[in-house]
């Protein structure tokens, strides 16, 4: 039976990032209209999902973590546009529409992408109020690293400068670990932050964030290859024609699927050491293995 995706939490997202994100008529328009574009454009919204079902977890509201929820869609939005340039890979669709850049050039979509990440630490230094003072200053700083050298553009960096050679499996674990990884660990450590959580339940969560975060990516690796344009919103195939590092690659498509479901036992694992109510982690690690977009 297919898992159900919480969209009770997804829609509670998309009307936050509604109320939080200025309209599309503030001065330069045609920046706010780019950024609007790309963020609006659907999308799962699983790492606001994921800040949301780990405050849950851990005894707060979603509307106590929603600020930081939103923060990292934008910064994920800003990924996914400067992902999508014809200097990385070159993409012309994405979450079922044109790329940012097909419909506002080149130019624009780099601010627009720029200019997302900065609106993330904005917005939490704004309006995160729940948490003390040091829980969101280390929720600034999880998201920080993760997105930063040591995470998410580092393993960016890899994994462009990877392509054509020959790679191992150690190489393509590091490049989806930082690349994808990072920002869902961010994703579900500052969720469990802002509920307060003790040490010992932040470090089994992260053991489960971990394994979810990879388990992500070589879901995505798979359905680039078995996906099509109408599940995915972008178009199938591209690793391939681009010669990425990815799973399938290394050990084909059956054993990637394996792979992904030993991380998702171990992420359900992990959870089991947590003395809470863990069904909504438990559900996201069943999507992320079932999913078909
Ligand atoms: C700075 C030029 C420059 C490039 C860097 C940081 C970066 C661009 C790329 C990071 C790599 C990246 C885009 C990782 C995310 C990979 C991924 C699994 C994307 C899809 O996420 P989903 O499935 O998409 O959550 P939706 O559309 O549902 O949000």
């Amino acid at each position: 039976m297919a898992v159900e995706y919480p969209n009770d939490l997804l829609s509670l997202v998309d009307q936050s990032l509604e109320k939080f994100f200025p309209s599309e008529d503030t001065y330069p328009q045609v920046l706010y209209k780019a950024m609007r574009y790309s963020l609006f454009a659907g999308g799962k919204r699983f790492r606001p999902v994921v800040v949301l079902s780990s405050a849950l977890t851990f005894g707060a509201d979603p509307a106590q973590a929603m600020p930081t929820a939103c923060a990292i869609e934008y910064i994920h939005t800003y990924s996914l546009i400067h992902d999508d340039l014809p200097a990385v890979d070159d993409d012309d669709y994405r979450r079922g529409r044109l790329t940012c850049h097909k419909v506002f050039g080149v130019d624009i979509a780099i601010m627009a992408g720029d200019a997302l990440f900065a609106e993330a630490f904005t917005l939490i230094s704004r309006l995160q109020k729940a948490g003390s003072s040091s829980n969101i200053l280390q929720v600034i700083r999880e998201l920080a690293e993760a997105s930063g050298p040591g995470g998410m553009v580092g393993g960016q960096v890899v994994d462009m400068t990877s392509s054509d050679k020959e790679v191992d499996l150690e190489t393509v674990t590091f490049i989806h670990t930082h690349k994808t990884g990072r920002l869902i660990r961010a994703a579900v450590r500052s969720g469990a932050i802002l509920a307060g959580a003790s040490p010992g339940e932040l470090e089994l969560v992260s053991s489960y964030a971990d394994n979810l975060g990879l388990a992500f990516q070589i879901t995505d690796d798979i359905l680039d290859e078995v996906g099509t344009l109408d599940e995915l919103g972008k178009t199938p195939g591209a690793d391939k024609k681009q010669h990425k590092v990815t799973f399938p690659l290394v050990m084909g498509v059956e054993q990637a699927r394996k792979t992904a479901e030993e991380d998702i036992r171990k992420a359900k694992e992990a959870l089991r050491g947590i003395k809470r109510d863990t069904g909504r982690l438990e559900n996201l690690a069943d999507f992320v293995i079932e999913r078909s977009s």
